[in-house]
């Protein structure tokens, strides 16, 4: 298999590389990633001395890059994991989110459209989310018929970008699937998303802002249970479908901000109640029937053993996390804080 990967200097997408590039050594990797703010190569060190592997720096939106990488390299499968993916940031700034993640989408469509009329392309998936389904109330679970009704402009322009990935599949027969997660955590993950923030915070012995009353539910996955459930879905995912994938770990955003106060040994008073974001989602729920009965996806994380993991892999990269904080980092910080 010839993978081209977009996005995956991110923290999913370069958590996917090292996955496939570990499981097959007949696969090549080919990622492309633009570097944004949370794009970092620092999540790559390992992939880069593996000579199936790749990087280009350039961005989804340049259609002639795009066709040059698929048809120099052969590539037959395409996975778009790139995306302006943090719904704080989306709420200040949305434009930029409908760029990347509708037209940056549909740009790969057309790319993928015509090299899979030449026979080339396989397939292509479309990493998408369960924030597209919108927000549940105290009971039930998104499944794949749940009717999209996205809240923020992240989600909705995740939502765009699934309708019009669908639409190349229903017009022009392009063979696609489509993943929604819910909420990963993990090595690698941008410390703006709740987990690394509260991690790096606590480290700092800094406040821990707390939206609102701390009660939203979100619905936790290890990143690489996710990779697994990718991996499935790439080899064995009926052509046009969607997949849900989530743990069914639910968990308050305030439980989750006391296990890692704990973990690391730090007072609760750290904990700030703040401002709560603007449409926020009240609870996240999947129902991940479909891919474990069709491809007998189980995921290997409790959250304990994962959150456990996961803080000490912050813990043990305290030079990862100190690069990744410079920069910009602190005035972004700084402007939502
Ligand atoms: P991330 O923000 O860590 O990484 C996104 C990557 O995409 C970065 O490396 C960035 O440089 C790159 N990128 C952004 N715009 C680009 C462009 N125009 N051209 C090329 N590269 C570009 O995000 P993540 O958390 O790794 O999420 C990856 C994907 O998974 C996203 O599509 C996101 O919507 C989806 N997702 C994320 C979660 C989660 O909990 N993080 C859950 C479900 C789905
Ligand atoms: O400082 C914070 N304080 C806080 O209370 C931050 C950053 C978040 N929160 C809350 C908001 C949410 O209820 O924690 C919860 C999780 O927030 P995020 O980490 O920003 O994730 P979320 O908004 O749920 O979206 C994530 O999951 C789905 C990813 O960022 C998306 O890319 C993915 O699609």
């Amino acid at each position: 298999m010839k993978i081209l990967v977009t996005g995956g200097a991110g923290f999913i997408g370069s958590n996917f590389i090292h996955y496939i590039l570990d499981k097959y050594s007949d696969y090549n990797v080919i990622n492309l990633d633009s570097l944004t703010y949370c794009g970092n190569l620092g999540n790559l060190v390992e992939a880069e001395e593996n000579p199936n592997y790749k990087f280009i720096k350039g961005d989804i939106l340049d259609t002639k890059l795009v066709n040059s990488i698929v048809n120099k390299n052969n590539i037959d499968y395409i996975i778009n994991f790139a995306a302006e993916s943090h719904v704080d940031r989306s709420i200040h700034n949305p434009k930029i989110f409908l760029e990347s993640n509708i037209i940056g989408t549909q740009n790969l469509l057309e790319v993928a459209k015509k090299y899979h009329e030449r026979g080339q392309i396989k397939k292509y998936i479309q990493i998408s989310t369960d924030e597209v389904y919108g927000t549940l109330g105290k009971t039930g679970y998104f499944t794949e018929k749940t009717p999209l009704s996205p809240n923020s402009p992240y989600s909705a322009s995740k939502a765009g970008a699934d309708m019009i990935v669908r639409a190349y599949h229903e017009t022009f027969n392009l063979p696609i699937n489509i993943t929604r997660c819910s909420n990963n955590y993990g090595p690698y993950q941008f410390p703006e998303k709740l987990i690394p923030l509260m991690i790096n915070n606590a480290l700092d012995n800094k406040k821990l802002p707390v939206y609102g009353d701390g009660r939203n539910i979100r619905d936790w996955l290890h990143v690489y249970d996710h990779c697994t459930a990718i991996d499935l879905v790439l080899h064995d995912g009926k052509i046009g479908d969607v997949y849900n994938i989530g743990g069914n770990n639910e968990k308050e955003n305030i439980e989750i901000v006391k296990i890692i106060l704990k973990y690391l040994n730090r007072s609760n008073d750290l904990i700030e109640f703040v401002e709560d974001r603007l449409g926020h989602d009240k609870r996240y729920a999947i129902d991940s029937t479909k891919i474990k009965s069709e491809l007998g996806w189980k995921p290997k994380y409790t959250f304990e053993k994962g959150i456990n993991e996961t803080i000490d892999w912050y813990l043990n990269n305290k030079k990862w996390l100190k690069e990744v904080i410079s920069g910009d980092y602190i005035s972004y910080y700084e402007k939502m804080h």
